[in-house]
């Protein structure tokens, strides 16, 4: 199996280097970097601060953080952090006047609009926590489900700041009667002549989610930029991408699930080659999860001798215990060591594992475990959306040492 990246220029060049010579070399360089140049898309306007050299640009709202590009500190800059849009972005006007803009909370025994303004007043907590597409891995999947390929990009870890729901509820008097589920909606203008339920972003996570979540207006310590939900954006640590609803605009509380098609039918575990229905599993919390960032060879070799083996390890909704690394696929396993502070059990966790490599070729693998003694999956059974795929050995990295 071979992890090298489709938009990988150097990748696809050092798979044929050694069979051709110099001057046939330069004609194929040039004739494989003209769909490798394609894969490689201008940022959209909404993103354009984005780095471009350590992004991919999938579509205007698909747009993965390369592998190389997470670094070894524990938090995901902005400027690297994967896009995921369900829909276009909102004009850039929202975000001029951020204390201004409504959420209307309802399901409570006081339901009003409050403003950002008026939230701040209300509590202030912060989190880190691990935002990750339902689909991050997608890619990975031998069946290949339709959807964005994703590989590891579409996750980071992010610092955020807002008040706590539950401060926000017991503010408005507290929740009355039987409710079940929370229920966030964006705050994009819907496309005319569609009906609404099929397109708007709209997602109900259970009411114990509600204990960790926040309504925040800053991310890594500046104002929410518009392209990851600003002026607020509804956090559920631990629950997977699309839960946490950007631009929220209205926080509900009751007994039911939004019928809205991308909870009842989009966002479930369906059987591979099917869609979803309301009787099936919702995406909600993530799994135990870990991957190997460097070093790559994807630029070339990597120098043999004393090299860090390094990546990142989630337990989304829990603390880690270990984090195990294997340089032969998976056959052998020793256990690396957690780099920099813990900043939770909602954050992921560096590791690095040091060794002296020989030239030659290796796949790295990790695996993580929780505190409760659950191991990241070696395999995610296949699913119909191609959701939640944490298994090490899809995850995988090989390299080149020389
Ligand atoms: N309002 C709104 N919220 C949304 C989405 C969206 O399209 N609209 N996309 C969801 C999905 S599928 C993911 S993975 C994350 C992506 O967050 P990011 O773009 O800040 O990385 O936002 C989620 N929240
Ligand atoms: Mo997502």
């Amino acid at each position: 199996m071979s992890n090298t990246p489709r938009w990988s220029r150097r990748g696809l060049l050092a798979g044929t280097a050694s069979t051709i010579a110099g001057a046939t070399l330069a004609r194929v360089a040039q004739a494989q970097s003209a769909p490798a140049a394609a894969q490689s898309r201008p940022l959209p306007p909404y993103a354009s601060w984005k780095e471009p050299g350590q992004m991919i640009v999938h579509t205007a709202t698909t747009i993965e953080t390369k592998r190389s590009a997470f670094g070894t500190g524990i938090v995901t800059p902005a400027d690297r952090l994967y896009i995921r849009n369900n829909l276009p972005a909102p004009d850039a006007s929202i975000v001029a006047d951020p204390d201004a803009w409504e959420v209307s909370v309802e399901g409570v025994r006081q339901p009003r609009t409050l403003t950002v303004g008026q939230l701040k007043g209300l509590g202030l907590e912060t989190v880190a926590a691990v935002l990750q597409c339902s689909g991050n891995g997608r890619g990975y999947f031998a069946d290949k489900p339709s959807g964005t390929k994703w590989t590891v990009g579409a996750a980071g870890c992010v610092i955020w700041s807002g008040v706590p729901v539950r401060s926000v509820v017991a503010a408005l008097g507290g929740i009355p009667g039987d409710a079940r589920f929370m229920t966030g909606t964006g705050g994009e203008a819907l496309p005319a002549g569609v009906d609404p339920k099929a397109v708007m972003v709209e997602r109900s996570v259970p009411l114990k989610a509600m204990e960790d979540a926040l309504l925040a207006w800053e991310m890594n310590g500046e104002p929410v930029p518009l392209a990851h939900g600003g002026p607020l954006r509804l956090v559920v640590p631990g629950y997977s991408g699309v839960n946490n609803i950007k631009y929220v605009k209205r926080l509900a509380f009751g007994a039911t699930q939004s019928d809205a098609a991308i909870q009842k039918t989009g966002y479930r575990m369906s059987p591979p080659g099917t869609k979803g229905d309301p009787s099936m599993q919702s995406v909600w919390e993530m799994d135990v999860k870990s991957w190997i960032n460097g070093p790559s060879s994807e630029d070339g070799p990597v120098k043999a001798g004393m090299v860090q083996i390094h990546g990142v390890a989630m337990g989304a909704t829990r603390s880690l215990r270990r984090v195990d690394v294997s340089l032969d696929g998976g056959q052998t396993w020793q256990e690396a060591r957690f780099v920099g502070p813990d900043l939770g059990r909602f954050a992921w966790r560096q590791f690095v594992l040091p060794v002296r490599l020989q030239p030659g070729q290796y796949v790295l693998a990790s695996r993580a475990q929780d505190t409760q003694f659950n191991w990241q999956v070696e395999n995610t059974p296949p699913n119909g959306g191609g959701y939640l795929n944490s298994g090490w050995r899809s995850h995988a990295l090989s390299i080149t040492v020389a």
